[in-house]
C-alpha cells in the first residue's frame, strides 16, 4: 500500500485517490539523496498501487523545493541521480501534479516540469537560478523548459536566473493554474482531482511544442550568444546554457538530455562553479555573528544622521527607502539645506528615470526632517554620525549624542579608520557605540561593515545586523583597526599596485590585468573614480602618525606627484587618465606616464617589463596575506568575512569566490612561495602572515576556517 511507503523526508499518503507526496526536507526541500530516493519510491508505489488515480507533489513549509542539494557538488553523487527522477516522474502512466507554493528553483522546477500537470498559488517563485551557481539546469531544464515555453523566454530564464512571480509563468505557460488559496495543498488537490473525475491524460512536458517553429526559436538562439558574449565576459556556464539549448533545437530529448549531462558535469568541474557556490554560502554565513546568536536586537524604528555630505545624505537615502523615518543634524541653516537637497537629488535622478513619481519623493520626504539641533535626536533609536573625519570633531558630536540622546539609542560612526574604542571610551555608555561603516554611495553599495569595539553590548551589534537586514544589505563583522576589513586590505595590495608601476608596469597595464581577472575596474581607475584627494589626505594623515623608530618602507611617490597637480581623476578630468569633456571613460595620459618616468629616475629604478600573469600574481598575493593577518588578528572572523567584504564592496569577481577562496582555489603552499620569493626585494613589505604560514604547516587551506562559531 502506498501510504505505507514513507522515508523521513518524503511523505505518501492517499486522499481519495490521489497520492499526495509531501517533500519535509526544511530548511528549503533541497533535492538531497533522502528526496530523490523517496520520490522515487514514491511514484514506483502510485504506478503499482491499483488505488492511485493521480499523483500529486508538494513541499512542506513555505517552499515548494529550492532545487538541489547544493552541499552535495563537489562530493561524490549518489544514486538516484536527480534527472532519472525527473524521468521517472515524467515517465509515469499516472498523471502527476505539481501544486507550487514559495521557491520552486533549479531542480525544483526541473521536478515540476516533469509533471503532467502544474498549480502554483500567488505567493510562488519560478525559475532556473543555476547560472548564479555556475551551473546550468542539469534535471532536463534545458530540454523541458525551452520545449513548454519556447527558446526565448527560457533563455531569458536560465541566463538571467531570475525568478518568475506566479501570474508571470501562468503567461508563459510555466504553469497551467494559478490558485486562488495561500495553500498549495488544498488547491493541488482539488486540481488533481478534477483531472482524476475528467479522465485528463498523462502529458509530457518533452512532448510539447513550443520548439516548432525552428525559425523563431533559432533566432532566439543566436540573439541569447550574441548577447551573452557581450554580457558575460569570463563566465563559463551562460554559454554551456545556450548550447545545451541548442540541443534541444536540433536532437530528440533523449540525445539532448544527455548533452545537458555533459555540460551540467563540465560546470561542475569549473572553478567557478566552486567560487560561486562559495559566495552562495558564504553571504549567509556572515549574518551569524556570535552577537547575532547571543542576543536580540533593540527596536529600530526611527533614525539620526549627523552630517549631510555625501555620505551622510546616501546613508539617510538608504534609511528611508527602508521606511524609516530620518532626521538629519547638520551645523547651521545653509549645510542642513545642503544636506537636504544631496538627499533629494537622489530622488530626483530617479524621477528623471522615470523609475519614481514626484507623489512618491513627497512621500518619502514627508519622513524626512532635519534641525541645527541635536535636540531633535532625543528619541531617536538609532543614530549614525558620518560627519568630517578627525577625531576631535567626532568625539563633539558623540558628546552631544551622549548628552540627548534616549538611554538604549545606538550611537553609530561611519568612521573608516579612526579608533572606535577611543571614540566609545569618550562617552558615558561605551556598550551603546558601535561602528557602520557604508560605503559610497551609500544607498547603493551592498557592503556594511559592522565595527565592534571591545565594550560594545551583543545587542547593539545585532541591531546594526538588524539594520543591514532593513536596508538589504550585507553585514560583515568587523573589528578595530585602521581600516577594519576592507580598507586595511585595500591599502596593502594598492601599494603593491604602486610598487610594480614604478618597478616598469603602467597603471593602463596594471588596471587591464585586473580587468582580465574580471573586476569591472583596475585600481587605478577607482581611485580616479573616486576621487585621488581622498587617497592623498590618508596618506597624509599616515605620513603624520609615523614615529621616528618606525621600520622605513617603501614609498611611491606618482600618486602624489599626480594630486600636486590638482589631478583628482574623474571629477577634475583627469588623474592617471584624462577624461575630456567630463567623459567616464579614461583615456591614458603620455603625462602621467612621464611623471612616472621622472620618479623611477629620481628613485634610480631602472623599469622592467611586467607580464600579465605576473601582475595578478603579485595583486593577489598582497591581497591574500593582508586578508589572512585580519583573520590572524581576529579583525574578520573567519577568511569567508574577508570574501564577502570584497565581493560586496570592492569589485572583487564573485566567480572567483572572494580573494581567500581564490587563495584554496591557487593553493596556499603556492601563495607562500610567491610571497617569500617577493619577499628576497623587499623583505619589509612582504612578510608572511603567521596564519598563511601555519596553515601551509598544517597542510590545510582557508574554508578549514569557516566553519561558523
Ligand atoms: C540545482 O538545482 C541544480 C539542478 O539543476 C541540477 C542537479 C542535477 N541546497 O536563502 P535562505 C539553505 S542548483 C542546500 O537564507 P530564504 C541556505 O544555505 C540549485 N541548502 O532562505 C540556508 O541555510 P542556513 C538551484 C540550501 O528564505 C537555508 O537554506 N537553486 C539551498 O531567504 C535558508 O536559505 C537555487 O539556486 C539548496 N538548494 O530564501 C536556489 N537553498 O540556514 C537557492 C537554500 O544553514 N536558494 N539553502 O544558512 C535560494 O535562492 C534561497 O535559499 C530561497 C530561500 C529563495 C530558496
Amino acid at each position: 500500500m502506498a501510504s505505507g511507503l514513507n522515508s523521513q523526508v518524503v511523505k505518501s499518503e492517499l486522499r481519495a485517490s490521489v497520492l499526495v507526496v509531501t517533500i519535509a526536507n526544511p530548511p528549503v526541500n533541497a533535492l538531497g539523496m533522502d528526496v530523490r530516493r523517496g520520490l522515487i519510491e514514491a511514484i514506483a508505489a502510485a504506478e503499482t498501487d491499483a488505488a492511485v488515480a493521480a499523483v500529486l507533489i508538494v513541499g512542506a513549509g513555505r517552499n515548494f523545493i529550492a532545487g538541489a542539494d547544493i552541499r552535495e557538488f563537489g562530493k561524490t553523487p549518489q544514486p538516484p541521480s536527480l534527472p532519472e527522477v525527473c524521468l521517472a516522474i515524467e515517465n509515469c502512466r499516472k498523471p502527476v501534479v505539481a501544486a507550487i507554493q514559495g521557491a520552486a528553483l533549479g531542480g525544483g522546477l526541473e521536478v515540476a516540469l516533469s509533471a503532467h500537470y502544474r498549480l502554483a498559488v500567488a505567493s510562488a517563485r519560478l525559475g532556473l537560478p543555476e547560472v548564479a551557481l555556475g551551473l546550468l539546469p542539469g534535471s532536463g531544464g534545458t530540454q523541458r523548459a525551452p520545449r513548454l515555453i519556447g527558446a526565448k523566454a527560457a533563455l531569458d530564464l536560465m541566463l538571467s536566473g531570475r525568478h518568475a512571480g506566479a501570474r508571470e509563468a501562468l503567461a508563459l505557460g510555466l504553469i497551467d493554474r494559478l490558485g486562488e488559496g495561500a495553500d498549495a495543498l488544498p488547491e493541488g488537490l482539488a486540481y488533481a482531482q478534477e483531472l482524476v473525475a475528467a479522465k485528463a491524460p498523462v502529458r509530457r512536458t518533452r512532448d510539447a511544442q513550443a520548439l516548432a517553429d525552428a525559425e523563431t526559436s533559432r533566432a532566439a538562439l543566436e540573439a541569447a550568444r550574441a548577447d551573452t558574449a557581450r554580457k558575460s565576459r569570463g563566465l563559463f556556464s551562460p554559454m554551456k546554457i545556450i548550447e545545451a539549448v541548442e540541443g534541444a533545437l536540433t536532437l530528440p530529448f533523449d540525445e539532448g538530455m544527455a548533452l545537458e549531462r555533459k555540460l551540467f558535469l563540465q560546470c561542475i568541474a569549473s572553478p567557478q562553479r566552486a567560487g560561486l557556490i562559495h559566495a552562495f554560502f558564504a553571504e549567509r554565513e556572515v549574518l551569524k555573528a556570535p552577537e547575532t546568536k547571543a542576543a536580540k536586537p533593540r527596536a529600530l524604528e526611527s533614525a539620526g544622521i549627523v552630517g549631510g555630505g555625501t555620505m551622510g545624505a546616501g546613508i539617510a537615502v538608504a534609511m528611508l527607502d527602508a521606511g524609516l523615518p530620518v532626521t538629519m543634524i547638520e551645523r547651521d541653516e545653509p549645510s542642513l539645506a545642503r544636506g537636504r537637497s544631496h538627499v533629494e537629488k537622489v530622488y530626483d535622478g530617479l524621477i528623471k528615470k522615470g523609475r519614481m513619481t514626484p507623489e512618491a519623493k513627497a512621500a518619502v520626504m514627508a519622513r524626512f526632517s532635519g534641525s541645527t539641533s541635536y535636540d531633535a535626536l532625543a528619541q531617536v533609536d538609532i543614530v549614525v554620525e558620518a560627519v568630517f573625519e578627525e577625531m576631535s570633531v567626532k568625539k563633539a558630536v558623540f558628546a552631544e549624542l551622549d548628552r540627548v540622546c534616549k538611554p538604549g539609542a545606538v550611537l553609530a560612526t561611519n568612521t573608516s579608520y579612526l579608533d572606535i574604542d577611543e571614540i566609545a571610551a569618550s562617552v558615558s555608555r561605551p556598550g551603546d557605540v558601535v561602528g557602520l561603516h557604508f560605503f559610497s554611495p551609500a544607498n547603493i553599495m551592498k557592503l556594511l561593515e559592522i565595527v565592534v569595539p571591545a565594550k560594545v553590548s551583543a545587542d547593539v551589534v545585532a541591531t546594526g545586523f538588524e539594520l543591514a537586514k532593513k536596508l538589504k544589505k550585507t553585514p560583515v563583522r568587523a573589528g578595530v583597526c585602521d581600516g577594519f576589513i576592507g580598507n586595511r586590505i585595500l591599502a596593502v595590495y594598492r601599494q603593491a599596485a604602486d610598487h610594480m608601476m614604478e618597478d616598469g608596469a603602467s597603471p593602463y597595464q596594471i588596471d587591464e590585468a585586473v580587468r582580465n581577472f574580471g573586476y569591472p575596474m583596475g585600481p587605478f581607475q577607482v581611485s580616479d573614480l573616486a576621487g585621488g584627494d581622498i587617497g592623498w589626505a590618508t596618506r597624509k594623515r599616515k605620513a603624520a602618525a609615523r614615529k621616528p623608530g618606525d621600520p622605513k618602507v617603501r614609498y611611491v611617490q606618482v600618486a602624489d606627484r599626480i594630486c600636486e597637480r590638482g589631478w583628482f581623476g574623474q571629477k577634475t578630468q583627469r588623474g592617471y587618465y584624462l577624461y575630456p569633456e567630463g567623459a567616464r571613460t579614461g583615456q591614458p595620459d603620455p603625462e602621467v606616464l612621464a611623471i612616472i618616468d621622472a620618479e623611477r629616475q629620481r628613485a634610480g629604478i631602472k623599469p622592467r617589463s611586467f607580464t600579465e600573469e605576473e601582475i595578478m600574481r603579485r595583486y593577489m598575493a598582497a591581497m591574500i596575506n593582508e586578508g589572512a593577518n585580519v583573520v590572524h588578528q581576529r579583525i574578520a572572523l573567519r577568511p569567508l568575512d574577508v570574501d564577502v567584504t570584497f565581493l560586496y564592496g570592492y569589485g572583487f569577481p564573485r566567480h572567483r569566490g572572494g580573494p581567500m577562496q581564490y587563495a584554496d582555489s591557487v593553493g596556499l603552499p603556492k601563495v607562500l612561495a610567491d610571497i617569500r620569493e617577493f619577499a628576497k626585494e623587499d623583505p619589509l613589505f612582504w612578510q608572511p602572515s603567521p596564519l598563511l604560514v601555519e596553515l601551509v604547516e598544517r597542510g590545510a587551506d582557508f574554508a578549514s576556517l569557516n566553519q561558523s562559531e
